[in-house]
């Protein structure tokens, strides 16, 4: 059976909990379309997170690798399109770095686009009545980080992969069952549509 890697973080900046980190602990070990899920938790660290992160997909040799984080100010379910090449922190990592303009991979491209069905996932959870859209932004701390080194990572291997937001169940409508549920649908998804959609994501911004 094919392995999905599956990535939270631990909580950050003061916060008790983290939704990302306890989705992916929820879906371990779980089959989705005859995938098995390999969920893990990775540090809130610059640096750290992605030595997790490589460890991981060596170990579990995955074929598609989808890494959640928590976006505590958004509403919906945010697929990101791109990845960055910037390090850039408003607050410090757990180790209490915080990096300012710095490449997270040095002489490294720019940007990657995230290798998930965005378009797809966003239809999906929408016709579900799930609130989602595709962000056009995933941050400059440590997500985008791990984005950025995990499509650097698949870059040169037919590994699919990219990143989601999730709200935060006590600052949205969503419950940690719900989140549960959509992401859920978001890794069926990706597992079944290789090809995006081409539709528009309903971003505003
Ligand atoms: N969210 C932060 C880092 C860890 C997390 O869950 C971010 O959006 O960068």
């Amino acid at each position: 059976m094919k392995t999905v890697l599956l990535t939270g973080f631990e909580p950050f900046g003061g916060d008790d909990s983290n939704p990302s980190g306890e989705i992916a602990r929820l879906l371990d070990g779980t089959v989705i379309a005859n995938h098995r899920i390999t969920g893990l938790e990775l540090a809130c660290e610059f640096g750290k997170s992605l030595r997790q992160l490589r460890a991981h997909i060596t170990r579990t040799e995955p074929s598609l690798v989808i890494c959640l984080g928590l976006a505590s100010g958004r509403p919906a379910i945010t697929p990101e399109r791109v990845a960055i090449n910037i390090d850039d922190a408003r607050i410090p990592d757990n180790a209490g770095r915080q990096p300012v303009d710095k490449p997270v991979v040095r002489n490294g491209p720019a940007a990657y686009w995230s290798t998930l069905p965005i378009k797809a996932i966003v239809a999906a959870l929408s016709e579900q009545g799930i609130a989602a859209q595709v962000s056009q932004t995933a941050g400059t701390f440590v997500c985008n980080h791990v984005f950025y080194g995990l499509m650097h990572e698949l870059a040169d291997t037919s590994i699919r992969g990219g990143f989601i937001h999730v709200p935060a169940p006590w600052n949205s409508s969503f419950t940690l069952d719900q989140l549960v549920a959509a992401i859920r649908i978001a890794i069926e998804t990706a597992i079944r549509i290789k090809c995006d959609k081409r539709e528009t994501g309903g971003a505003t911004h």
